[in-house]
């Protein structure tokens, strides 16, 4: 803790010396370090904790309600696998005077969060390195700022556009970036992204912005591109939580959910928990306003998720949507409320897999495609399940690579441009003439569309112009003839 009086001398010292210096405190750069009053980790660690049994599983919950990442549970014969957790010094004896193997992963997590600190205002100067604008993670403001700059620089293809307000009064926008318009009548399927509904994966920004600047930059240069923007129109949303992901900024670097008062002195929702697909359960998000996983008091009670839905359904070509989050290098897709299988999983289960597959060949990581409740761990209330179980939208969730929340920004590009990867393929490769959602096109496709057709159901609204009629039934009939 910063001592009072020390505080008080900073400000004064900043009072006399900005007018003096031609500046003001808003001129220096957004760096932590700017923000005496944030949040420190003393003797706080990162921990992999390896989970045998259940038993296992309860303990560490006991000793820790911040779980960072996990690992494959297949990948340790007999047991559950591994997850990442913060805790204490006392936490991690607890765990091995129990018997459990830990490993400690990041043994001072105030050092890191220091480090990238002093690295921010460095770097804030305006000027970029080798890797440019991904040099190093970017605040709310250089985003907007960067997003701006990309539309200034093809107006033609990339437009801007505020959808709500966050709690605390701020805009949420995203992009809409499209090459050639659809034919009169109709409109393009579109493809939504959206990026850091929990405030602390500030890697998933850098990858939505990266993803939006390849596409505006590569059109009419790049042929992948341009067939994608071509084809498709893509809603990107940088920054969901807009003020959670203002507050890691200035005052907590690990801080997950938005800024909500709860009832009883608690703060925040679990943005992620709070979407009214299988809201409710306590397996998979908690009713108590302190846990990380708060679920909130009522489905879409949060007006980040609630903005998010009604530019959901403001947009009904929608029909591929990625929520990006961090960490685990998986490829998650539904069910996260069950360990049911979700109909048409062959579908979700094969673009998954061709994904890791794009990434793989284009230099990336292995990411673990499968479904997210055994995969990582039951989720209820999320978006992957709303998307998919309320809209009809095929939906993953990346969790994308670590270590930790603030890995070293050499991460950023090569993680950036795997996901790219990743969403070039499968914007490529997706086949609504899939239409049972079978993982591969048959006569079973034909005969499902015709009985959805005559009982006039809107997912048979082929060409996306709002009602079905029979140029849907053309357009469905030339692209199944096609074949995918
Ligand atoms: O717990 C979450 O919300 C996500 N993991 S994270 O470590 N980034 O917090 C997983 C979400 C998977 N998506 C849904 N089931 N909706
Ligand atoms: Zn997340």
């Amino acid at each position: 803790m910063i001592h009072p009086r020390l505080k008080s001398a900073n400000r004064l010292l900043a009072g006399l010396l900005g007018p003096l210096l031609g500046c003001t405190a808003f001129a220096q750069p957004l760096s932590p370090l700017n923000f005496p009053d944030r949040v420190r980790y003393d003797g706080q660690m990162l921990v992999q904790v390896e989970l045998r049994s259940v038993r296992d599983l309860m303990l560490v919950n006991q000793i820790s309600d911040d779980c960072w990442s996990h690992s494959a549970g297949p990948a340790i014969a007999g047991g559950m696998g591994t997850l990442d957790y913060r805790m204490d010094a006392a936490g991690l004896r607890t765990l091995r005077e129990a018997g459990m193997t830990c490993r400690v992963l990041d043994p001072n997590l105030q050092r890191t969060v220091d480090e990238e600190a002093i690295r921010l205002q460095g770097a804030g100067d305006g000027r970029f390195g080798p890797r440019g604008w991904y040099d190093d993670f970017k605040s709310p403001q250089q985003v907007s700022d960067f997003a701006n700059q990309l539309i200034a620089m093809r107006p033609d293809l990339a437009s801007r556009k505020n959808f709500g307000l966050s709690l605390q009064n701020r805009d949420l926008y995203f992009l809409r970036l499209s090459g050639e318009p659809a034919p009169p009548g109709t409109s393009k399927p579109i493809v939504l992204l959206n990026s850091v509904q929990h405030a602390r994966e500030w890697i998933t920004v850098m990858t939505t912005m990266y993803i939006a600047e390849q596409l505006i930059s590569g059109y009419g240069v790049d042929s992948r591109a341009t067939q994608l923007l071509d084809d498709y129109e893509v809603l990107i949303v940088p920054i969901v939580n807009a003020d959670g992901y203002a507050y890691t900024w200035t005052n907590e670097r690990f801080w997950r959910k938005n800024r909500r008062q709860n009832a009883g002195g608690t703060f925040g929702v679990d943005l992620n928990r709070n979407w009214s697909f299988a809201w409710g359960s306590d397996n998979g998000s908690s009713g108590n306003g302190n846990s990380e996983t708060f679920r909130g008091t009522a489905p879409f009670s949060e007006p980040e998720s609630a903005a998010m839905r009604t530019l959901t359904l403001d947009n009904p070509g929608i029909v591929l949507h990625l929520d990006v989050h961090s960490h685990g290098q998986l490829l998650l897709y539904p069910w996260g409320y069950t360990n049911q299988p979700a109909p048409g999983i062959g579908a979700l289960s094969k673009l998954a897999v061709g994904m890791r597959q794009a990434i793989l060949d284009s230099g990336g990581v292995p990411y673990l495609p499968g479904q997210c409740y055994q995969t990582l761990y039951p989720v209820s209330g999320g978006s992957l399940d709303w998307y998919y179980g309320d809209r009809g939208i095929l939906s993953w969730t990346p969790e994308l690579r670590g270590p930790g929340f603030a890995p070293p920004p050499s991460t950023i590009l090569p993680t950036a441009k795997e996901i790219y990867a990743a969403v070039l393929w499968l914007a490529e490769n997706f086949c609504e003439a899939d239409f049972d959602q079978s993982g591969f096109m048959d006569t079973d496709d034909f005969d499902a569309f015709v009985y959805a057709f005559e009982e006039g159901l809107p997912k048979t609204d082929f060409n996306h112009s709002g009602f079905v009629d029979t140029d849907d039934f053309d357009a469905f009939v030339a692209a199944f003839i096609e074949g995918c």
